[in-house]
């Protein structure tokens, strides 16, 4: 233990060191320190003009699972209400597909390479302001109800400091959706509710929490942990491609999984004669066991069961008149491959790994449109500060879109950067090194001397034309007639990398010996960090990822 709090403070002492390079042009209204904003003595009759918000977010749900896009043959009846009057980025994407890492881009609007956490369990430094902490600071009442993820090796956030200007706490621990353990509070205990669907409580309390506090602007963040893969109670009998032992039983606590009336809608469907998608490949070749049929009623009924609560909560919100003065955010952590491409899970740079739902809307102000634009998940935090006229920290990177939500003219970026290094930091060993660059047509990818290298790419550079290819099927290398538009793409790629001070492409991209990488201004011990995680004395990131 004391050893593996030694590597975060040095991993935090090194961080200070390191001023990263800013690329956002802010606004001179948004550069107030947050001290002076805290201290501002019309702060307290200017907050009760602020719209409130509500930032919802699941955890492994793919944007082609939702019933409007006519893509998964998925039922979300509340979510098409919401994007019926609502504002929807189509494009939307996953800055880093694994949850930790997107999940600081989200709370921070800053890219791993600057808010550091490049891996699952790597914390969040506690001078980074995010969401909560803005919102605080002018004012907001503040709370974070489910999986937070940010907090290093042991997740448990014990500190006010550590909670980002969240106040009130309720923060999930594991998969266990029917068993799940929170921490609330400073209470240094687990709590358990079991029996009950986990969205359903969060959702519960996000509604107490916003009945307590609506005479005043608030801020809640809503992040369920399912669809995830796993885990235990009432998960016994499902069943996980992937996760079976030496012997061939079902490991315990494995599966996508919903309520049961939920996945009832979807099974008595032969998901292998009836693909869901057109780009489903057995699990992995040669495997003919490992398939991901088996997962789809579980994955679809825990999509259509949040989308419930998801109801629960726009009713509540509707009835009691706060959909004019609340900007409600519904997206996800990254999707889930659920076969396609050969795959599970996230991770990769395929549409359904880092295409995600965004819908944002505050009736009466936010218009209604589909957008095809790319919108990249660190432009969420600075697009909602943007519509509340809250300062954005200038440490951010992503964009204000919020003209864009108001209907003013507005040039969104080209291109988003999409990136990948590790999942966890179990297995820093094995990077998974990715850079990528999205455009509402295009994927262009250089890939790092790994596993994904050696199956989807050609010298480590490959380029999809979703225009014409929606499914990713043909995959176009170097020598194929799209030369000149390569280049382009990789200078274009190349140009954003060294605006973020990203050394991959010199250090990273073609060198088979890349160990440990500089990748995020610092290092930690490595390995000090994997005895630790050996030693069984500190929680690995296998229960949360
Ligand atoms: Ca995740």
């Amino acid at each position: 233990m004391l050893m593996c709090r030694g590597v975060i403070i040095a991993y935090l002492c090194m961080k200070k060191n390191y001023c990263p390079m800013k690329t956002t042009t802010t606004p001179i209204r948004t550069l107030l320190p947050l001290a002076v904003l805290a201290a501002s003595g019309t702060a307290a009759a200017q907050v009760e003009e602020k719209p409130n918000i509500i930032f919802v977010f699941a955890d492994q749900w793919r944007k082609q699972s939702l019933g409007f896009r006519g893509e998964d043959p998925v039922q979300t009846p509340n979510l098409d209400k919401f994007a019926s009057w609502a504002f929807s980025f189509d494009n939307a994407t996953s800055c880093r597909p694994v949850s930790g890492p997107n999940r600081a881009c989200l709370m921070t609007g800053m890219y791993p390479i600057n808010n550091g956490v490049f891996a699952n369990s790597v914390p969040l430094d506690a001078e980074t302001p995010t969401l909560g902490d803005v919102c605080k600071a002018a004012g907001y009442a503040t709370a974070y109800i489910g999986k937070w993820h940010l907090g290093g090796l042991n997740d448990h956030v014990a500190t006010a400091e550590g909670r980002h200007g969240f106040d009130t706490w309720v923060q999930s621990m594991g998969h266990m959706p029917f068993n799940q353990g929170y921490y609330i509070g400073d209470d240094p205990n687990r709590v358990y509710k079991k029996g009950v669907w986990a969205p359903t409580f969060e959702t519960d309390t996000a509604i107490g929490f916003i009945e307590d506090n609506r005479d005043k602007p608030f801020c809640v963040v809503l992040s369920y942990n399912p669809p995830h893969t796993s885990g235990g109670y009432m998960f016994e009998d499902r069943w996980q491609p992937g996760k079976r032992k030496p012997d061939g039983t079902i490991r315990y606590g494995y599966g996508y999984g919903g309520p049961r009336e939920y996945e009832a809608l979807y099974t008595g469907v032969d998901y292998r004669e009836n693909p869901i998608r057109g780009n489903v490949e057995p699990m992995r070749k040669g495997n003919t066991k490992d398939r991901s049929e088996g997962c789809i009623p579980g994955y679809f009924g825990a999509i259509t069961a949040i989308d419930n609560d998801f109801g629960t909560l726009m009713n509540y919100l509707e009835q009691e008149g706060l959909l004019e003065n609340t900007i409600v955010v519904f997206t996800a952590d990254h999707g889930e491959s659920m076969g396609s491409q050969g795959l599970m899970t996230k991770g990769t740079w395929f549409e359904e790994s880092v295409g995600v739902p965004c819908i944002i809307g505050m009736r009466g102000s936010i218009v209604n449109r589909r957008e095809q634009c790319v919108f990249n998940s660190i432009d969420l935090l600075p697009t909602l500060l943007g519509m509340a006229s809250l300062p954005i920290p200038p440490q951010v990177d992503g964009k204000d879109y919020s003209p864009m939500l108001t209907g003013e003219a507005f040039t969104p970026p080209q291109y988003a950067l999409l990136s990948f290094d590790f999942g966890g930091v179990a297995e820093l060993k094995f990077p998974r090194y990715w850079r990528a660059l999205y455009s509402p047509r295009y994927t262009f990818v250089l890939c790092g001397m790994n596993s994904n290298r050696d199956v989807y790419t050609r010298d480590g550079m490959v380029l999809y034309d979703r225009q014409q290819d929606p499914l990713q099927m043909r995959p176009i290398f170097k020598g194929m007639g799209h030369d000149g538009l390569m280049d382009r793409l990789f200078a274009a790629l190349a140009a954003e990398l060294d605006a973020t001070g990203d050394p991959f492409i010199e250090k990273y991209w073609n060198n088979e010996n890349a160990g440990y990488p500089e990748l995020n201004h610092y290092t930690m011990d490595l390995e000090d960090y994997t005895r630790q995680l050996e030693s069984g004395k500190v929680r690995g990131p296998q229960e949360v990822d």
